[in-house]
């Protein structure tokens, strides 16, 4: 096994060390109505320096796997944190493509900040944060595909449930959200209003009897001053 000059063999990461596994997909678009032309997607979605895609711990080791669906290579590269790639793979043939051979063969263990994903293929790496926060990125290194939206944030520390985690960046989230919120509002206008009839309801119930009860109180008085005057009491 050969290592990167600077880092200890013991410094390698072991599989029981790894806390998640997550995918990476790298895609492209070719909606001929939008600006810029073709797009470039990491799953799914043109970068926004806005929002925070992926999420890490301070010295946690992670699992990615780098997926490539395009016929055409994208080196990740990943600031500030180095990894190991564990697995490469293609669903081209090396017999038929013999240039993919150079970017299949990799050293096992080796630590790199940056893997060409193989063509119709991918690349399984495992990543060691460091014992640092804050906010960092990845992306494919084309500066083409990069800057056209190839590239995700990651924020390394807890995570922060601020507004800008939830910031709307489509259409159909944001008719989600209107949903979810008219929903929520309803039910506390129904609990509002069903406690406030029943408080009236049984406010009204006790003054009726109140009153039934005056009423009573004032014929029995009446009665009693009926019964008095034939008796001549007065
Ligand atoms: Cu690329």
């Amino acid at each position: 096994m050969i290592f990167t000059p600077g880092y200890d063999e013991s410094e390698s990461i072991e599989s029981h060390q790894i806390v998640a596994s997550e995918n990476i997909v790298f895609s492209m678009g070719a909606d001929r109505n939008k600006a810029p032309f073709p797009q470039y997607f990491v799953n799914g979605k043109a970068f926004s320096p806005d929002r925070l895609d992926f999420f890490a711990h301070p010295g946690e080791a992670r699992e990615y796997v780098l997926i490539n669906g395009n016929h055409n290579v994208h080196p990740f590269h990943i600031h500030v944190n180095r990894f190991q790639v564990i697995e490469m793979g293609s669903e081209l043939s090396t017999e038929k493509y013999p240039v993919l051979k150079s970017v299949m063969d990799f050293e096992e263990g080796l630590w790199r900040d940056t893997v060409v994903v193989p063509p119709n293929g991918r690349a399984r790496i495992w990543v060691k944060y460091g014992n640092y926060t804050g906010k960092t990125l990845f992306h494919c290194h084309f500066l083409a595909h990069e800057d056209t939206g190839m590239m995700s944030t990651l924020f390394i520390g807890e995570p922060d449930f601020t507004f800008s985690r939830w910031k709307v960046d489509n259409i159909d989230t944001a008719i989600m959200m209107c949903v979810g919120a008219t929903v929520v509002v309803m039910g506390i206008l129904f609990i509002v209003l069903f406690s406030g009839s029943t408080a009236r309801k049984d406010y009204s119930s006790v003054s009726t009897m109140n009153d039934v009860r005056k009423k009573r109180g004032e014929e029995n008085i009446a009665g009693t001053r009926e019964s008095l005057s034939l008796l001549n009491v007065s």
